[in-house]
């Protein structure tokens, strides 16, 4: 099965994210936009991996205070939009002690350094992103997810498969 480990968000943050994707939608930017379900911040991407039991197990070593997360502007990877959040120390520390424990526990990642962003849309029809207003959104992180994803009819299906929580 494909895993990832990620924040999931409260309902303010997913509203500012879904009042972003708006705003393309009525710039007529078509695309795959990231269903509201599916809206989360990735911290580091497993890929196939079959127990995630063991996963889990490692992932409680990772010790963090509960933090804040604020969105904060927009880029783009080529053809991949996403939405930033403000620098947070903590976000580092947290991603850079879940994959130190993974590499610990010989559990394979996606080694590329850690860039926080949250997809909004992949394949815009237009090549550049206009300007769009990314409303004040925060929310206190006090729970990271192990997320299962499985290719569905209808695109990707996210499920929580676990969680772990803040000292
Ligand atoms: P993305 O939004 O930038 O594609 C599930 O695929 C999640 O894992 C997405 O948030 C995706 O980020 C992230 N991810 C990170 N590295 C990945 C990789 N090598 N392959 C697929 N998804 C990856």
């Amino acid at each position: 099965m494909r895993l990832f480990i990620a924040i999931k968000f409260n309902n303010e943050i997913r509203s500012a994210l879904l009042s972003m994707q708006e705003q393309l939608k009525r710039t007529n930017i078509r695309g795959n936009y990231t269903k509201p379900e599916n809206l989360h911040l990735t911290l580091a991407f497993i890929g196939e991996y079959g127990d995630p039991d063991y996963v889990l197990e490692t992932l409680e070593k990772v010790r963090f205070k509960p933090f804040e997360l604020a969105l904060d502007g927009v880029g783009s990877f080529g053809r991949l939009w996403w939405a930033g959040l403000t620098a947070s120390v903590e976000l580092h520390n947290t991603a850079a002690q879940i994959r130190h424990f993974l590499a610990d526990a010989d559990i394979p990642f996606d080694r590329k350094k850690f860039s926080p962003h949250i997809t909004l849309i992949r394949e815009p029809s237009k090549p550049t992103m206009p300007a769009i207003e990314v409303p004040a959104a925060s929310m206190t992180v006090e729970e990271i997810s192990l997320m299962r994803s499985e290719r569905g009819r209808n695109g990707m299906i996210y499920t929580e498969t676990g969680t772990i929580g803040s000292v």
